[in-house]
């Protein structure tokens, strides 16, 4: 087989690039090892940032999200047993979230992509992909039992942080950049309707604890637990207490209780690969670099990768100038760091690490009450909350 564009991985990276490409009128194929069904009920992220909405307008690929998606205007801090809320629209210039779940997000892209899209094989596991500084790089997979391989003009690996095309750009020419922060969340679904109207981040000493939703019936929480917490070591009971702990406040508020239906837990890491092109593969999204999902920037920061891409493809393809996409590492790793930085801020400012001093417990909270004071400290957390507009 041979084809433009080969992308290995369908994750919202890997499927909103092909969206992309297909409307633009280049060829892609899309090669991804799980089945549809996997790809579709993998929990992950749940917040769209503006720009990430903005792009999936574009790509005609909003009609979920315009239907049930809920809008959010801000998001509440707790710590202390007070609260502080951060009005996205008046700090930001009118910027504001979406909750509208990951696996719908790739529930959509699939749906659209069977429909009328570019060929998506399921069940195609990448072994390798070769020749990067090539003018024809190869992509290698099984698929049903035999050895197959797809030969493309480029290759974007939007295989996620345990893929395997950032291996084909030499070690040599790549660094990897990345910090392992001493604790995990411990994130739970259940069948109850949230206790607040938008999320809550609190800070407590005895731990992070996050309040997110999925829907108005659905209610999903973390809880910040040691590094290799075994989920069934967390019944029930304990989880909604722990919870009720750390989200205390002064004032009548409750944490409404429901059956819990789904409990995992997700380590905590940062890490970049630099750059994100080598000849004629590049790298999208988690395949070059993970944030921890305090700031709830992961999949976003896949979207905006994608987006950058998808142009400078395009620009190549209707102009022949490789401008765009000679730009496309360094374009895109400025928003990268930005990112990296601020889910940083965001999990330091608010987790309890484990070696703390009373001093580091009290830099928090002077930051914290920093953000509460200052129009300037809470529009920084805004901006970055509510997304950068794309480059
Ligand atoms: P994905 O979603 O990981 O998709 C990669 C796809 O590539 C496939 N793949 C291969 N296909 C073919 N051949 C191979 N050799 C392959 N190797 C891998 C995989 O099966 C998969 O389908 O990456 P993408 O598209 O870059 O999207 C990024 C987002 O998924 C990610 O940034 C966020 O979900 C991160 N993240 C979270 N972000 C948040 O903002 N909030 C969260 O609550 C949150 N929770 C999470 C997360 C990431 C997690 N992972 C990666 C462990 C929870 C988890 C568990
Ligand atoms: C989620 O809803 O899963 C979620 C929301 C905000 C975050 C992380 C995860 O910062």
């Amino acid at each position: 087989m041979h084809t433009t564009v080969g992308i290995v991985g369908a994750g919202p990276a890997g499927l909103l690039l092909a969206r992309l490409l297909h409307r633009a009128g280049i060829d892609c194929v899309v090669l991804e090892s799980r089945d549809r069904a996997y790809v579709e009920r993998r929990q992950r992220a749940g917040i769209l940032e503006q720009p990430t909405v903005d792009a999936l307008r574009e790509a005609g690929a909003a009609q979920g999200l315009d239907a049930r998606g809920l809008v959010h205007d801000g998001i509440e801090l707790r710590w202390d047993r007070r609260s502080h809320r951060i009005d996205f629209p008046s700090l930001t210039g009118g910027r504001r979230v979406w909750v509208y779940a990951q696996t719908e997000v790739v529930k959509d892209l699939v749906a659209l992509q069977l429909d009328d899209g570019p060929p998506l094989v399921f069940e195609a596991t990448v072994t390798s992909v070769e020749g990067a500084d090539t003018d024809r790089p190869v992509v290698r997979y099984t698929h049903r039992g035999r050895e197959e391989r797809l030969d493309c003009a480029y290759v974007v690996g939007c295989d996620g942080f345990h893929g395997v095309t950032r291996a084909a750009i030499p070690e040599s020419a790549r660094r990897t950049y990345d910090r392992v922060y001493p604790y995990s969340w411990l994130g739970i679904m259940a069948d109850v309707p949230p206790s607040c109207d938008e999320l809550i981040y609190a800070h407590s000493p005895r731990g992070f604890a996050l309040h997110s939703m999925r829907s108005p019936e659905v209610s999903r929480l973390y809880l910040q637990v040691p590094g290799g917490t075994d989920p069934a070591d967390w019944s029930d009971t304990r989880i909604w207490d722990e919870l009720d702990a750390r989200f205390a406040v002064d004032g009548d508020w409750e944490l409404r209780r429901g059956p819990i239906t789904a409990k995992s837990v997700l380590p905590m890491r940062s890490s970049v690969t630099e750059p994100m092109r080598y000849g004629r593969v590049l790298l999208a999204g988690d395949a070059a670099h993970i944030v921890p999902p305090t700031g709830a920037k992961g999949l976003n920061l896949a979207v905006a990768d994608v987006v950058v891409l998808a142009r400078a493809l395009e620009r190549l393809h209707t102009t022949g100038s490789a401008d765009l996409l000679d730009a496309y590492s360094a374009t895109c790793l400025r928003r990268v760091w930005r990112a990296e930085h601020f889910s940083s801020f965001m999990t330091t400012t608010l987790h309890t690490a484990p070696d703390r001093s009373g001093f580091d417990t009290r830099l928090q909270h002077a930051q914290l009450d920093r953000i509460a004071d200052s129009p300037h400290a809470a529009a920084e957390l805004a901006q970055n909350y509510a997304g950068l507009p794309l480059p």
